[in-house]
C-alpha cells in the first residue's frame, strides 16, 4: 500500500453528548503514542493540533432537542476546512476525537474530494436520529443521518453542500442499539447494517469482505468512522455510551487488516475516547493499536 504521508487533527468536542471528559480523547490518544507508532510503521506525519471548541460551561445549551446546535455547526465548519485543506495537500486526514457529533465535519470535509464516496460507520449505534426522533437531544446521535443528508437543514448544510454520502454506499458494523426512529431510516434508505448478530453469525472475515465490496463499489474514497463504543465495553470501557454484547479486540484488529489490505482508506476518525470514564488509558491505547493495523502494521 502507498504510504500517504498522514495528518492528524484533534477535535476536543464534546457538545454532542451529555456526558464530560471526551474533549480530552485526543489528547489521551496522542498521549498513547499514536504519531510514533505510525512513524515506525514508515509515514510522515504532521500533527496539526487541537480545533477550537467552546466549552459547555460557556455557552447555552439552546434547543432541547437538538442540544448546542449553534455550536456544533460552528466548530464542525472549522473541521470541515481543515480536514478538506489536508486532502487538497494530498494528505491523509486522521481525526481523534471527541464525541461522534464531530463526524458531520469529518466528512463535510472530505466527501466534497470526491464524486461517490464509501463510508463505514463503526459503531454500538446508529447515529441515524433527528431532532424528531431523537431519545436524548443529544447530536452524536445524529451524525450519520446528516451526513446522508437528513436532519437539521444548519446541520445537513454545513460546508455548502449536501448530501455528503449516499446510503448505498454506507454500511454499518457493529450496531446493537437502535432507536425506533433509527430502525425506520435504515428500512426507508436501505443502508447495510452488519449487527452483531450478523458478526456472530458470520464471523468478522466475512462481514468485512462483504462490507468492503459495499463501500468500494463504484466509489473514489472511503472513509472510517470509528466510534470506540463499538467495541465491546470490556475491551474499550472508556466511552460515555457503552453496550455490552460487542465487538472483541480481535475482531476489531481483522477488521482494520482487511481494510489495510483492501487499501481502500482515504481518511478515517477514532472517536468517543473518554479518559475520565476509562481505565489507565485503555481505551485510547486500544484506539492507537487499532490504528496501527488500519496502516498496515501486521506480526510477521
Ligand atoms: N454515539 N441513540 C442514542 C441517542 O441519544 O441518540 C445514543 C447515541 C450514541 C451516539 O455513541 O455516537
Ligand atoms: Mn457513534
Ligand atoms: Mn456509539
Ligand atoms: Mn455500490
Amino acid at each position: 500500500m502507498e504510504k500517504k504521508p498522514i495528518s492528524i487533527i484533534g477535535m476536543p468536542m464534546d457538545l454532542g453528548q451529555g456526558r464530560r471528559g471526551v474533549d480530552m480523547g485526543p489528547s489521551a490518544i496522542r498521549y498513547a503514542s499514536a504519531q510514533s507508532l505510525l512513524e515506525e510503521l514508515g509515514y510522515e506525519v504532521e500533527d496539526i493540533g487541537d480545533i477550537s471548541v467552546p466549552s459547555p460551561e460557556s455557552i447555552q445549551i439552546g434547543n432541547p432537542k437538538l442540544k448546542y446546535l449553534t455550536e456544533i455547526k460552528d466548530v464542525c465548519e472549522k473541521l470541515s476546512e481543515t480536514v478538506s485543506s489536508v486532502v487538497e495537500r494530498k494528505r491523509f486526514p486522521l481525526v481523534f476525537g471527541g464525541d461522534h457529533s464531530m463526524a458531520i465535519g469529518t466528512i463535510a470535509g472530505v466527501a466534497k474530494h470526491y464524486n461517490n464516496m464509501g463510508l463505514i460507520w463503526f459503531d454500538a449505534h446508529g447515529d441515524l436520529n433527528t431532532g424528531k426522533t431523537s431519545p436524548s437531544g443529544n447530536i452524536h446521535g445524529m451524525s450519520l443521518a446528516v451526513s446522508l443528508g437528513i436532519g437539521d437543514p444548519d446541520l445537513v448544510n454545513i460546508s455548502g453542500y449536501a448530501p455528503k454520502v449516499r446510503p448505498e454506499n454506507t454500511v454499518i458494523i457493529g450496531a446493537r442499539e437502535l432507536d425506533p426512529g433509527e430502525k425506520e431510516l435504515i428500512a426507508q434508505l436501505g443502508i447495510k447494517v452488519f449487527t452483531m448478530h450478523e458478526i456472530d453469525r458470520l464471523g468478522m472475515g466475512r462481514v468485512m469482505d462483504e462490507a468492503i465490496g459495499i463501500v468500494s463499489h463504484d466509489t473514489d474514497g472511503v472513509h472510517l468512522s470509528l466510534d470506540l463504543d463499538g467495541l465491546d465495553p470490556k475491551d474499550a470501557p472508556g466511552v460515555g455510551t457503552p453496550v455490552p454484547g460487542g465487538i472483541t479486540y480481535r475482531e476489531s484488529h481483522l477488521a482494520m487488516e482487511m481494510l489495510a489490505e483492501a487499501g481502500i482508506l482515504t481518511s478515517a476518525e477514532f472517536v468517543e475516547v473518554n479518559p475520565i470514564l476509562d481505565r489507565e488509558n485503555q481505551t485510547a491505547k486500544v484506539a492507537v493499536a487499532l490504528m496501527g493495523s488500519v496502516f498496515g502494521q501486521k506480526v510477521l
